[in-house]
């Protein structure tokens, strides 16, 4: 039988996972859909067969008719959805950031540890990425020793009109961070931020080089520009105690003519990662199937916003900062 989902927030990214959960994935329908844009929500419930559109994410959620829910919309809207969704018993998968300020995912992590247990899977898709993957398998598998750094790129080609300099941090190098505590296996324990000569393509204080001390001493470098213009470009590499592990290029064909090497340069998030959308849907939907929640998690999501914040005020005062995290709860151990 489908699992029955209601969708808050139909912009880009909730219509991508509406598709995908319709187009590609089996075992799901959508029965509601809720934006605060109530045209947009209308137009999108419209394609659907048989979806009706909801007022508010409450109502939705609420709507007998839905056994899970998927949170698409803005991250400072997340919140109160994610209490209700919670407090219903309803599994929920809801993308990056979990919340975008750290009060709001301290309540959202005392409010599912009080349920006993997970429902949340937090949208960090690079964790399902068979690239990321095999960085992380190769990791484990001690080939280049213990891991002293990890090098990150994370390039997008133009930020939209409403992107601040908080955003960068904020939104984009929050994947960077997730990603460095998954693949590391630490917390991280300060942010510096310096920002280079500012790209003059753009309006915003980027490139930024973040860096991350992680609590047993590695260090992560964050490269985040969103003026590139050329493409979406993401590289990794782990430097070992014994050698060195990188993400390979994702082109299929390396074409070599006229006296050059070519391949493709991806356009854009979805193009790069639509790997790692899909197995990250499908695992959420196995998983709510029965009732529950695995994959990236309300502490993640958490660890991942309290160090963005230390990056912001590190980028404000130029000075490093600290990142202090709650103890943490059994449930996420
Ligand atoms: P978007 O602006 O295209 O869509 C967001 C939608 O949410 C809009 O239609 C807006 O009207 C609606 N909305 C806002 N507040 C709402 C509320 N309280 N209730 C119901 N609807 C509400 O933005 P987007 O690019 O689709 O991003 C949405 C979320 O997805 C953000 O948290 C963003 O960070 C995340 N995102 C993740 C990835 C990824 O790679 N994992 C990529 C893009 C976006
Ligand atoms: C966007 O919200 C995403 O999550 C993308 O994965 C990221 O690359 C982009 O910079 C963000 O704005």
């Amino acid at each position: 039988m489908s699992l029955r989902i209601g969708v808050i927030g139909t912009g880009m990214i909730g219509q991508d996972h509406i598709r995908r959960l319709t187009q590609v994935l089996p075992g799901a329908r959508i029965t509601a859909v809720s934006d605060i844009d109530a045209e947009r929500a209308r137009s999108v419930a419209a394609l659907l067969p048989d979806a009706r559109a909801h007022a508010t994410g409450a109502e939705l959620i609420a709507d007998q008719t839905v056994d899970a829910v998927l949170i698409a919309s803005w991250g400072g809207a997340h919140e109160p959805d994610l209490l209700a969704a919670i407090a219903a018993g309803k599994p929920t998968f809801c993308e990056k950031p979990l919340a975008t300020t750290q009060t709001a995912c301290r309540a959202i992590i005392a409010a599912e540890v009080a349920h006993g247990k997970r429902l949340v899977q937090v949208g960090f898709m690079r964790r399902f990425d068979p690239y990321y993957r095999a960085l992380r398998s190769t990791l484990d598998s001690g080939a280049i020793g213990a891991p002293l750094m990890f090098h990150s790129v994370h390039r997008n080609a133009s930020a939209p009109g409403h992107f601040t300099d908080d955003l960068l941090i904020a939104d984009t190098a929050v994947h960077d961070i997730d990603i460095s505590r998954w693949l590391l296996g630490t917390e991280v324990a300060a942010v510096s931020v310096l920002a280079a000569r500012q790209n003059s393509r753009g309006r915003l204080a980027e490139p930024l080089l973040i860096l991350l001390e992680m609590t047993d001493g590695a260090l992560v470098d964050i490269e985040v520009s969103v003026n590139i213009g050329f493409g979406y470009d993401i590289r990794g590499e782990i430097v070992g105690e014994t050698g060195t592990a990188a993400l390979a290029e994702t082109n299929p064909v390396l074409l070599k003519a006229e006296g050059a090497f070519r391949g493709a340069v991806p356009a854009d998030w979805q193009t790069r990662f639509r790997d790692a959308y899909d197995v990250e849907l499908r695992e959420w939907l196995t998983a709510a199937a029965q009732g529950g929640a695995t994959g990236p998690s309300v502490w993640d999501g958490y660890a991942a916003t309290a160090t963005a914040d230390a990056g912001l005020r590190a980028l404000r005062s130029r000075a490093r900062a600290l990142v202090t995290l709650i103890e943490r709860p059994a449930l996420y151990t």
